[in-house]
C-alpha cells in the first residue's frame, strides 16, 4: 500500500477519535442535546471501507454515525454544529448526533432504528443499478442489526437484484448490555452470508488493512456488477453503549484486552516501526487533528440554535 494511503488512513482514524474525545467532554458540559453513541476503538471500519469509496458513493450508518460521517469527507465544523444542534450543521440542528446526514458526500443518514438501514442501503443500490450508475452503497450496521428483518429482507433483495452494496457488520460483540452469544448461534456473522447466495467474511475490524483490502475486493465486485458482499468486522466499543452507559456487564479484563487491539495505536506502532511514520511526524498530526477540532467547536458553540418558527421546514423532502 502507498505511503500516502496509510498516513491518510492513519490520519482519519485519529480525526475520529479526537472529535469524539471533544464530544464526550462537551457532552459533559450539557452542551450536546439528547445522547451520544461514541465510535472510540471501532474507527479501522469506517475509515478502512471509506476509503474506497468516491465521493459520489453512498453510505448509510446508524445511532453510532460520528466516525462514518468523518470517514466519507464530513467537515468537523459542520458535524459538531450539528451534534450541538446547532443551525449551521449539516441539517440545520435538527438532526442531531443520531440523524445527521450529508447527500453531497453520499451520506444518506444515520438512523436511531436498529437495522433500518438496510433496506435504505438495498434501495440506494437499486437505485445506482436502475440509473445505471457505478455508485457503491456501503451499509454499516451492528451485530444487533443482524438480528433484525430488516437484514434479511434487505440482503436476500439485493443478492437477487445483484445490487452494488457493501453489507458492513460491526460486530462490537455487544447489542447495549446483551453479548452476542446470548443473542444468536453463530459466532460468524458472515455466515448469514450463505443464506443469500452471496461471499461473505470475517474480519479483524481493529486492523484497519484488513478492513481495507476486503472492502477494495468488495467494491471492485460491486462495481463490477457481481452484486453485494457482507463483512463482518469484528471490533470492541471502547466505551458504553450510550454516554449514559457505565457498562458493567463487561467481563473483568475484557476491556483492557481489547485497548491492547486499539486500531490507531496498532497502525502507528507499524508506520513507526517501518520508517513510514517518524514521532515527529505523529505529534505534528495530532496537533493539527486537534486544532481542527477546537476550531469546529468555536463555530458550534458560537452558531446559533435554529428559531423555533423553523421547526417544521426541511422536515420533508
Ligand atoms: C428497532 C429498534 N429496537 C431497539 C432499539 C434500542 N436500541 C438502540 S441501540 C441498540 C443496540 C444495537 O446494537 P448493535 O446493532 O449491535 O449496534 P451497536 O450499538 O453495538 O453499535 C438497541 C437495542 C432501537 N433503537 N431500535
Ligand atoms: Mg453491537
Amino acid at each position: 500500500m502507498k505511503k500516502e494511503t496509510l498516513i491518510r488512513l492513519y490520519r482519519k482514524m485519529l480525526e475520529i477519535r479526537i472529535f469524539e474525545e471533544k464530544v464526550f467532554e462537551l457532552y459533559g458540559q450539557n452542551l450536546v442535546p439528547g445522547t451520544i453513541h461514541l465510535y472510540s476503538g471501532e474507527e479501522a471500519v469506517a475509515v478502512g471501507v471509506c476509503t474506497n469509496l468516491r465521493q459520489s458513493d453512498y453510505i448509510v450508518s446508524t445511532h453510532r454515525g460520528h466516525g462514518h460521517c468523518i470517514a466519507k469527507g464530513a467537515k468537523l465544523d459542520k458535524t459538531m454544529a450539528e451534534i450541538l444542534g446547532k443551525k449551521t450543521g449539516y441539517c440545520k440542528g435538527k438532526g442531531g448526533s443520531m440523524h445527521i446526514a450529508d447527500f453531497s458526500i453520499g451520506m444518506l443518514g444515520a438512523t436511531a432504528v436498529v437495522g433500518a438501514g438496510i433496506p435504505i442501503a438495498t434501495g440506494a443500490g437499486l437505485s445506482s443499478k436502475l440509473r445505471g450508475s457505478d455508485q457503491v452503497t456501503a451499509c454499516f450496521f451492528g451485530d444487533g442489526a443482524s438480528n433484525q428483518g430488516t437484514f434479511h429482507e434487505g440482503i436476500n433483495l439485493a443478492a437477487i437484484w445483484r445490487l452494488p452494496v457493501l453489507f458492513v457488520c460491526e460486530n462490537n460483540l455487544y447489542a447495549m448490555g446483551t453479548r452476542q452469544t446470548q443473542a444468536m448461534l453463530p459466532q460468524d456473522i458472515s455466515e448469514r452470508s450463505v443464506a443469500y447466495g452471496i461471499p461473505g467474511v470475517s474480519i479483524d475490524g481493529n486492523d484497519v488493512l484488513s478492513v481495507y483490502d476486503a472492502a477494495e475486493e468488495a467494491v471492485k465486485r460491486a462495481r463490477g456488477g457481481l452484486g453485494p458482499t457482507l463483512i463482518e468486522c469484528k471490533t470492541y466499543r471502547q466505551k458504553g453503549h450510550s454516554r449514559w452507559d457505565p457498562a458493567t456487564y463487561r467481563p473483568k479484563g475484557e476491556v483492557e484486552k481489547w485497548l491492547e487491539k486499539d486500531p490507531i495505536i496498532r497502525l502507528e506502532k507499524q508506520l513507526l516501526s517501518n520508517g513510514e511514520l517518524s514521532e515527529a511526524k505523529t505529534t505534528r498530526i495530532k496537533r493539527e487533528i486537534e486544532n481542527a477540532v477546537e476550531d469546529a467547536v468555536k463555530f458550534a458553540v458560537s452558531s446559533p440554535y435554529p428559531a423555533g418558527d423553523e421547526a417544521l421546514e426541511d422536515v420533508f423532502a
